[in-house]
């Protein structure tokens, strides 16, 4: 067990495990905190397997179990920690699961939420709150591109679970003066990223295919377009939100959308090969309802927090296909790469 160092500012981070979790973990390090992050129980007993994103850190976070689903475990982590700001990642985060388990999903995301306010509002009122709301609120898009005052309109139990989420937040700061901030973050994307998440699984799948362990790329709706940026990006736009005087509403995105498609052309473009040999769209990968034109206006987040997406798309598409290969072992051709660098 670490030591507590009174002069540091205290963080903890709910999801730690997860893809934002791991990158946020690190920039609070860098920055001097001491982080602490609540993680399923089952983690701890499963370490090398359920803490993978984390491990390089084992050694310098203080971890605590707790779930979302009690709210007398999530508690007890806020009488332990007592800490300074909160980041509130951890959720059902899946949107296509969402609609297989509706119940599970809004009981998770919306109450686990409600706890994690209601333990924060009792023990350090004081201390400041992050919610990680998301585009998806948006869903049949009312306008485009979406800003802080486009009107929400879920179209998933998930979305509408970020919308509670998001409500819940704001009548925390209007109705008992929390510091809360909710950040409406549009896709963001890395190497770390869920198997289950498109992005990831086509480059993990090209990769594949250029081992020889997979012939084809079962997909979905290859038309769908997202705003995607890189989660390392992101993460600073959350801490940058904790820092303000005032607790506010930010989006944060790129700006500029691009269609499943076209991240299959690219990640292909980057080992030279043509995606119309491989990729199959399946109707199976399809969902019953499915979101419009995503993009977002970080006009706010750039003008009053300072915040810049500093990763553009063939960058992260890049480093994603370059890290998947790698841990294959797979080479990418050194006339590939120069082909596709051009
Ligand atoms: P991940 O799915 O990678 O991580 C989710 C985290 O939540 C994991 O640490 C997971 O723990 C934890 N978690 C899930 N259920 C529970 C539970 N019942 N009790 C305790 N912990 C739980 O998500 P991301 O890192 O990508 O996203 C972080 C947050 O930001 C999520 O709330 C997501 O909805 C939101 N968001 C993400 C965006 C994106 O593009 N990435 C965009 C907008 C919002 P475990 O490892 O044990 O499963
Ligand atoms: P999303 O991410 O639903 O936007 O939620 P995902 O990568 O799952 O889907 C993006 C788009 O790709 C289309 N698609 C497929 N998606 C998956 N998962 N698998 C496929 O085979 C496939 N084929 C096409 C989807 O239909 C969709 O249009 C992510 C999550 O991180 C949420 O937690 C977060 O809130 C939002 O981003 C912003």
């Amino acid at each position: 067990m670490l030591e507590r160092q009174s002069d540091r500012r205290t963080a903890l981070i709910t999801g730690i495990t997860g893809q934002d979790g791991s990158y946020l973990a690190e920039l609070l390090l860098s920055k001097g905190y001491e982080v602490h992050g609540v993680v399923r129980r089952v983690a701890l007993e499963d370490p090398s397997r359920r803490l993978g994103r984390i491990a390089s850190l084992l050694e310098r976070v203080h971890l605590h179990a707790a779930s979302l689903e009690s709210f007398p475990s999530i508690y007890q982590v806020f009488r332990t920690v007592q800490p300074d700001e909160c980041y509130h990642l951890a959720a059902q985060s899946f949107v296509s699961y969402s609609f297989d388990d509706e119940f599970s999903t809004l009981n998770t995301n919306i109450n686990g939420t409600h706890f994690v306010l209601a333990a924060l509002k009792d023990i350090v009122p004081t201390c400041r709150f992050y919610f990680a709301g998301s585009s998806e609120m948006f869903g049949r898009v009312e306008e485009i591109p979406q800003t802080e005052n486009t009107k929400f309109h879920p179209r998933s139990a998930y979305g509408i679970s970020k919308v509670a989420g998001f409500d819940l937040t704001r009548n925390y700061r209007e109705a008992y003066g929390i510091h809360a901030s909710n950040g409406i973050l549009f896709n963001h994307e890395s190497p770390r990223r869920g198997f289950e998440f498109v992005t990831r699984k086509i480059t993990s799948g090209l990769a594949r295919i250029l081992k020889g362990e997979a012939k084809e790329l079962r997909l979905g709706n290859l038309d769908a377009k997202r705003d995607w940026g890189h989660a390392r990006d992101y993460v600073e736009a959350m801490w940058l939100m904790l820092q303000q005087k005032d607790p506010d509403d930010y989006v944060v995105a790129t700006g500029i959308t691009h269609s499943v498609k076209d991240f299959i052309e690219m990640a292909f473009a980057q080992v030279g090969m043509d995606p119309d040999e491989y990729v199959v769209s399946d109707p199976d990968f399809y969902r019953p309802a499915e979101v419009q034109l995503l993009i977002g206006n970080p006009a706010k987040a750039q003008s009053k927090l300072g915040w810049r997406a500093k990763t553009d798309f063939e960058g992260l598409v890049r480093e994603m296909v370059a890290t998947d290969c790698r841990g294959l072992g797979v080479e990418i051709p050194a006339k590939r790469s120069a082909e596709a660098r051009r």
